[in-house]
């Protein structure tokens, strides 16, 4: 198929500070979604994500840990691409701000601004808080001066630093907002922007800091760093190949047709970034478009509040087009929601499990029941079926207007339209009464025929938002060829003799009080670890204090903080539950030789656990062994096995002993 055009289009880069949690999903799922619809409308693509890792939180957060910021920002990566990739993200490039490219890149634009006039060096003036080496405005300290941060006296200051000429581009960036309105989505946000920064006019930007050392060094003076917001909106270009190969992707992807980012940084996005392109002479991204919040518990989620959802225990239990699905149909893009666990699991129920899971089994059981399993030629139409035909055929071109306006949940209710349409349509043709009386056989054939293609049609829509369920649906019909979108907008193309093929549940009805019950529990430990380790972190900022008073460095401190961090409190020690157990079956891991998997008897309860222990225990041996289990980890798949626990053993380089028990005692016993 020839290429529409060029697309691209970009998240914002996460902070690596803090484990992601659904709202940093919601934005990646999004844009995962759009890129995944232009790839499948024709469109040659271009889809970037990645991680901000300079700036003073993150040196502070690896502070805290004891670990070099570098050490800090390659962990917290890991765990992010590992995200991504449980979630199927498609992103063609993962741009790091550590990376060589991207800072040589953000150093070369810092270098021209400054060159032409558009950086100048000055003084920032405020007041300065010196134990904590940080600037602030009169509105926002405390009483007295107050430093916001640890209450001490501030004194007003003067430091060196580099300014960016923000003000001289305001004009030009109100016109623009004024000519191109696109340039700020949705319009509340434009309106805001408008309001609050074009017309009082704009004013300069303090672009460097020298009170830390994590980030990129200012190429002609390098005691100062480049502010991190300068240094991360450069990434949507360095990932380009801006400032090093412009030839190839730059050129084809340059202007991006649409960043996505949350309403909190539209500002970085539809003001700072345009006026450093101006000042580049770049062409400014087409569409920038600032979602809304998902609260939780009416609060923005945040990590040091302790009211976050994380997307893993989600996916886990419910499976990701679930997640997914949620995510994209209940939210309205642009504005803020509610995430609450009744309402996750009531959607899943009656959209996927009811609306769409039933469609399908029951489509595949007739069809089986009713003609052997083969999906039946069409007959005469009659007007129902035309109707369904017209609603079925109409639901494509529907979808591609609502996803150019990013209106995913628009996308989504069309086609739960076509799916309702489709059940009501099973509800009007009663195909199991046409069945009793043979001289309808024609007229069953053509119901038979017009569901399958219902749901052939479904299975294309749903394709860039649940791919997984779009090829289950595919298979289940016993469609082998390859999906076209545009095969959605004709009716009557299944063809030659397709015999469907029967499968699992799509979406297994959920018991609502149960799982409810389920999600806050772990809501509960999840705000429960938070506390602990604000905790944690306020009595090692006492300690760091008590450091100070003696005279000695605070990096001293910072080091000591590790050994302290090993010693558990009773409290710690009581959150965790050791029982005895039996291994009564072991065998090697299918996708991993350093593990088995192991079937324990905890009482009167089994449980698997996978456990490294491949090399120094063959399989055959373990079976009657009597081991100490951690029994209420959280569970985990490992390389794609389910682990309930963990059992305990010793270990060296050399080798490995389990744990056993000196004497017979029933398993299930409790260990403290
Ligand atoms: O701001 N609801 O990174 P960040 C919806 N590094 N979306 C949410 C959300 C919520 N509750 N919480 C977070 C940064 N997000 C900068 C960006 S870009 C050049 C630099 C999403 O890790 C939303 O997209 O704080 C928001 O803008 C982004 O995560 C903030 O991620």
């Amino acid at each position: 198929m020839m290429s529409k055009g060029n697309y691209y289009v970009t998240t914002p880069i996460y902070y690596t500070n803090a484990k992601l949690h659904i709202g940093h999903t919601y934005t990646t799922v999004a844009a995962d979604a759009l890129a995944r619809f232009k790839r499948f409308t024709g469109y040659d693509v271009k889809f970037l994500t990645g991680t901000d890792e300079h700036g003073q939180k993150i040196q502070e957060a690896a502070e805290k840990l004891g670990r070099t910021p570098q050490e800090h920002v390659d962990e917290m990566v890991k765990s992010i691409t590992a995200l991504w990739k449980t979630m199927d993200i498609s992103h063609d490039v993962f741009i790091r701000t550590t990376d060589e490219k991207h800072k040589k890149g953000v150093q070369g634009i810092f270098q021209q601004l400054y060159d032409q006039g558009d950086i100048y060096k000055d003084f920032y003036e405020g007041y300065y808080c010196k134990p904590c080496e940080s600037f602030w405005t009169q509105s926002q300290l405390e009483e007295d001066h107050g430093c916001p941060e640890c209450g001490r006296t501030t004194e007003m200051a003067k430091e060196e630093a580099y300014f960016f000429k923000l003000s001289k581009y305001g004009d030009r960036l109100k016109k623009h907002f004024k000519e191109h309105p696109e340039i700020c989505y949705p319009e509340a946000r434009r309106k805001e922007m408008i309001n609050n920064f074009l017309e009082p006019g704009l004013e300069d930007l303090c672009v460097s800091r020298t009170s830390f050392d994590w980030g990129i060094p200012v190429p002609f003076d390098k005691k100062h760093v480049i502010y991190v917001w300068f240094d991360a909106v450069c990434n949507y270009i360095t990932a380009l190949g801006y400032g090093e190969d412009q030839d190839k992707d730059f050129k084809k992807f340059w202007p991006a047709n649409v960043h996505i980012v949350g309403k909190e940084i539209v500002r970085f996005h539809t003001i700072i970034w345009p006026a450093m392109l101006m000042a580049l002479d770049l062409p400014l991204p087409e569409k920038v478009y600032g979602h809304g919040w998902i609260l939780f518990a009416a609060d923005k989620m945040s990590k040091s509040k302790g009211n976050v959802v994380y997307p893993e225990v989600l996916i886990e239990r419910y499976g990701l087009d679930a997640l997914k699905y949620f995510l994209l149909r209940e939210f309205v893009f642009g504005q803020d929601g509610n995430y609450t666990n009744q309402t996750f699991i009531t959607r899943l129920n009656a959209d996927l499990s009811n609306d769409l899971g039933n469609l399908l089994s029951r489509t595949v059981a007739m069809v089986e029941k009713y003609n052997g399993g083969f999906i039946p030629q069409v007959g005469a139409m009659e007007e129902v079926d035309e109707e369904l035909q017209q609603v079925l055929t109409s639901a494509a071109s529907k979808v591609e207007e609502h996803m150019e306006d990013l209106q995913y949940h628009d996308a989504l209710e069309e086609i739960w339209t076509v799916i309702g349409r489709t059940n009501k349509y099973i509800d009007e043709t009663t195909p199991w009464v046409l069945a009793k009386d043979e001289k309808k056989k024609s007229r069953l054939d053509t119901v038979l025929r017009n569901l399958s293609e219902s749901l052939r049609i479904t299975a294309i829509l749903l394709k860039p938002f649940m791919e997984s369920t779009s090829k289950k649906i595919w298979k289940q019909l016993g469609l082998t060829e390859e999906m076209h979108w545009e095969d959605a907008k004709y009716f009557g193309k299944i063809s030659g003799l397709i015999k469907v093929e029967k499968g699992d549940a799509l979406f297994p009805r959920l018991d609502v009080k149960k799982e409810v019950e389920l999600l806050e529990a772990e809501n509960k430990k999840v705000a429960a670890a938070q506390q602990a380790a604000k905790d944690k972190e306020a009595s090692m900022a006492l300690g760091k204090e008590e450091q100070k008073a003696k005279g000695k460095s605070a990096e001293k401190a910072t080091d000591k903080a590790p050994e302290e961090s090993t010693m558990a409190t009773i409290e710690d020690f009581a959150k965790l539950e050791f029982k005895t157990a039996k291994i009564i079956e072991a065998k090697a891991h299918p996708n991993a030789d350093k593990l088995l998997v192991l079937q324990l008897q905890v009482g009167e309860e089994t449980r698997q656990v996978v456990s490294g222990i491949a090399k120094d225990y063959k399989a055959e041996d373990l079976v009657g062994k009597d081991v100490i289990l951690v029994a209420n980890l959280k569970p985990v798949k490992l390389r794609g096995e389910i682990s309930q626990g963990m059992i305990l053993a010793a270990s060296n380089e050399d080798k490995l002993v389990l744990g056993t028990l000196d004497g017979e005692i029933p398993s299930g016993t409790e260990v403290s």
